[in-house]
């Protein structure tokens, strides 16, 4: 047993309103100290090239390749990682690579075109980008799964090259990292990370080449220099603290509510974790169950700063109020532990991954369920979607006009170009009508 002091709210209180923006409260923080490192990091990469790749891995990462080709982790050093894992861990991998990659088929847009009556044909032709860069962080946030979540959905889309940065800090490779890579088809790794990795992708070197979006997540210094490097390449969303909302209608074992709940704090000490019940004895059971099993737990520390800082149990007049209270997080994950989810599935506008039912854990989404891990965080999913095949294609607009339908056209444009005071498009539709 350990004691836990985490929130209670009460949704009926006057002051929950405010408690609640509080609890959600993230400060964004942008620190000059960050930005003016990144800044100069980026400007060597693009002055030095290979050479500054070189002397910033031996500072940073502390270690120094023999020789440039040396960043580069070859086809056959992943195989040989394959070779190293458990066969479990392959097993698992290569079950987890597949799921993703048959959910992943299902988002996948196809061109279109349809032609008017004057024989005008309009469309929509979709592209995969060209070649995509995946950062995927050294130490202790390195996750094989988000190896398989961020390139299988480019490959689906029809990346030609998807390109995999990932730091070796002492020169230690994380073998199942290596692994998932090889699972997931990456063409080319290189052993460099923070924002010299991320400015090697923007901007090319001799070695690396330059890609049209870099993905992944990583520390504030890969996501300073993502965002620095915006506009010359495409990035994803720059990830927040993650989150759960478990909503449950008391029935479910209070033991897996508070193992889910853990399940996202043990990420890390600002990661929150949040449950919303109509029923006090069942949330008092929950702070029991946290309790009992938080001193069993290998992150013990972790999840225990998380909870306390910034978890709560809130109780609620009934399911409906916790259905708006789950519209106001739009939480990045969102377990809906009661009877009949089904029915409660419309109310829900707003949030990352739905979890229906009891069975339904957010781990087993984290793994290999089939759709993506990497969700929008901290309330964006009021406007954003996961990552998915459609963020690795793009759309060109297709206009074939007929003479009859130019003639047609050129009508309208004229005298709009005329309004614009732009002679040069009046005179270029005008000579394609019909005399
Ligand atoms: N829950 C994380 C993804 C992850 N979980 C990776 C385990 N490994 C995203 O919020
Ligand atoms: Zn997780």
């Amino acid at each position: 047993m350990s004691q836990i002091n985490i929130k209670q709210l009460d949704a009926q209180s006057p002051e929950f309103d405010q408690q609640l923006k509080e609890l959600l409260h993230t400060d964004l923080v942008v620190d000059h100290q960050v930005t003016t490192i990144v800044d100069d990091i980026i400007h060597r990469i693009k002055s030095e090239g290979d050479q500054a790749l070189i002397a910033l891995t031996g500072k940073l990462d502390r270690w120094t390749p023999d020789s440039v080709e040396a960043l580069e982790i070859t086809k056959q050093s992943q195989q040989e990682a394959l070779a190293r894992i458990s066969t479990a861990e392959r097993e698992a991998l290569e079950k987890a690579a597949e799921r993703v990659k048959s959910y992943h088929q299902h988002q996948l847009q196809d061109s279109w075109q349809y032609t008017e009556a004057d024989g005008t044909v309009l469309g929509q032709k979709v592209t995969p980008l060209d070649r995509v860069g995946v950062y995927v962080p050294g130490g202790k946030a390195s996750y094989p799964s988000s190896v398989l979540m961020n390139v299988m959905p480019a490959k689906v889309a029809g990346v030609e090259e998807v390109i995999m940065v990932v730091p070796t800090p002492d020169g230690d490779i994380n073998d199942l990292v290596l692994a998932a890579a090889a699972i997931s088809g990456v063409d080319r790794v290189f052993a460099i990370g923070g924002a010299q990795a991320v400015a090697a992708l923007a901007y090319g070197t001799d070695l690396v080449p330059k890609v049209d979006k870099i993905v992944g997540p990583g520390n504030v210094f890969v996501a300073s220099a993502k965002r620095a490097v915006f506009g010359q390449v495409a990035i994803d969303m720059i990830a927040g603290p993650s989150e759960i909302l478990v909503i449950c209608d008391g029935q479910t074992d209070p033991d897996w509510i508070a193992m889910d709940l853990f399940s996202q704090a043990e990420h890390d000490e600002m990661a929150q974790a949040i449950l919303v019940s109509p029923d006090q004895a069942f949330l008092d059971a929950v702070k029991a169950s946290i309790e009992k099993l938080l001193p069993t737990l290998s992150r013990e520390k972790i999840v225990k700063i998380s909870m306390e800082s910034r978890g709560a149990l809130i109780k609620c007049s009934d399911l409906d109020q916790a259905m708006d209270i789950a519209n106001v997080i739009a939480a990045e994950h969102l377990e809906l532990s009661v009877e009949n989810p089904e029915q409660w599935l419309p109310k829900i506008r707003h949030a990352g991954a739905i979890f229906m039912g009891r069975y339904a854990a957010e781990a087993l989404g984290d793994y290999c369920a089939g759709p993506n891990h990497v969700l929008p965080t901290s309330g964006t999913a009021r406007f954003s979607s996961p990552l998915g095949v459609y963020d690795f294609q793009k759309r060109s607009s297709i206009i074939h006009c007929s003479a009859d339908g130019a003639s047609e056209l050129g009508k309208v444009a004229s005298v709009l170009a005329r309004g614009e005071d732009l002679e040069a498009h009046a005179r270029s539709a005008e000579y394609r009508i019909k005399k």
